[in-house]
């Protein structure tokens, strides 16, 4: 199929001053250039859109805390230690199918998830591919909850994203 689109798509391209070649290719050979044509740009549109927005996960996968439990009273600094199932942990900027890098939210609400995380005190992203934080955290109750997001900080469609857990920090 190669043949006739290279032979046909020299003739439309020639400037409008020129001669018009002898043999005009067949109505029917030109409309069947305009479909591939448009079947190839439909294609690699599609195809670029797929790769940017949201990466997929396999079926099931969860994110949760190991530790601290919801509902503890604990000492700083608290190590926060994070589970992963049916999914695997790859540092940022790697892209692999079903994985990501981990991000723990401090007392913070869930971010958009068609974005990129934000980076600061309330949202702290490990990607190097950790799977535990030590935190220094002030007395009192504080919020905790774990998201993965892929190569480019964004979360999975669907998230992959734990129970939110309180835990209280002891004086
Ligand atoms: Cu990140």
């Amino acid at each position: 199929m190669k043949q006739p689109i290279t032979t046909h798509e020299s003739s439309p391209r020639r400037p409008a001053s020129a001669s018009r070649p002898p043999h005009r290719p067949h109505p029917i050979g030109r409309a069947l250039v305009v479909v591939l044509w448009t079947g190839l740009f439909c294609a690699s549109f599609a195809g670029a859109g797929a790769d940017l927005p949201r990466s997929g996960r396999p079926e099931g996968a969860q994110v949760y805390f190991i530790t601290p439990h919801d509902g503890e009273t604990v000492t700083s600094p608290v190590v926060v230690r994070f589970g992963l199932s049916k999914m695997g942990v790859a540092p940022a900027g790697v892209e692999k199918a079903g994985t990501g890098h981990h991000h723990l939210l401090i007392d913070a609400a869930l971010p958009p998830m068609g974005l990129p995380i934000p980076s600061d005190d309330h949202h702290r992203h490990f990607g190097g591919g950790q799977t535990e934080a030590v935190l220094d955290l002030p007395p009192g109750r504080h919020t905790l909850q774990l998201v993965l997001a892929d190569h480019l900080h964004i979360p999975h469609d669907p998230p992959v994203v734990s129970e939110r857990i309180t835990i209280t920090v002891k004086e």
